[in-house]
């Protein structure tokens, strides 16, 4: 059986830029991955074509990002029963408000799991193409548990030397509440 893998495509090659956090995230998982520059409207047959094959080759989970009047992740759910994934790319005049709403306003019964705008969007879409293949990854799995615990740990400490650092101000010593300032 060939190894699940992620199909990252993007509608234009200046999405990389973004895109490479998606591209870096799975990277670091060990998850298998191929990524593509194929447009909804620019290349709608060669969309297609790659779309029907990387389904048929064992693709788990599409990634899609797009900007401007973004169809990208549309067309793919529309070509494939996997879960796909859309990024909405902050370009164009409207920084990526335009891609959010033709991203996530799919009509019922062609999904399309839409991510935030940008890069914290193509984070979260390895995150979540990620945790789909958890399902059927033991190893995958406690991978992505043990990383959350060891950010959660991270940002306890942060708070535990925050708060050393800042001391804390008994409630009433500061003279708030007082009727008057009195
Ligand atoms: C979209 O239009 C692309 O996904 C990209 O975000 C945006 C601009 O594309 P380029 O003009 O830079 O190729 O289709």
């Amino acid at each position: 059986m060939t190894k699940p893998f992620v199909a990252i495509l993007m509608g234009s090659d200046s999405d990389l830029e973004t895109m490479q956090t998606t591209v870096e995230t799975l990277d670091k998982f060990h998850i298998a991955r191929e990524v593509r520059v194929l447009s909804a409207h620019r290349t709608p047959d060669a969309t297609h074509a790659y779309v029907k094959d990387a389904d048929a080759r064992g693709c788990a989970v599409f990634v899609a990002a797009a900007g401007m009047a973004a169809h990208l992740a549309g067309t793919v759910a529309a070509l494939t029963h996997k879960p796909v994934i859309g990024v909405p790319m902050a370009s164009g005049p409207l920084q990526g408000q335009d891609a959010l709403l033709s991203t996530v306003q799919m009509p019922g019964g062609i999904p399309v799991a839409c991510v935030a705008i940008g890069k914290a969007g193509a984070m979260n879409a390895a995150y979540l193409a990620a945790q789909i293949l958890a399902l059927g990854d033991q190893e995958l799995a406690q991978w992505l548990a043990d990383e959350r615990r060891a950010n959660a740990s991270e940002i306890l400490a942060e708070d535990k030397a925050r708060r050393e650092k800042l001391g804390s101000v008994e409630a009433g010593s500061t003279g708030h509440g007082t009727k008057h300032g009195k």
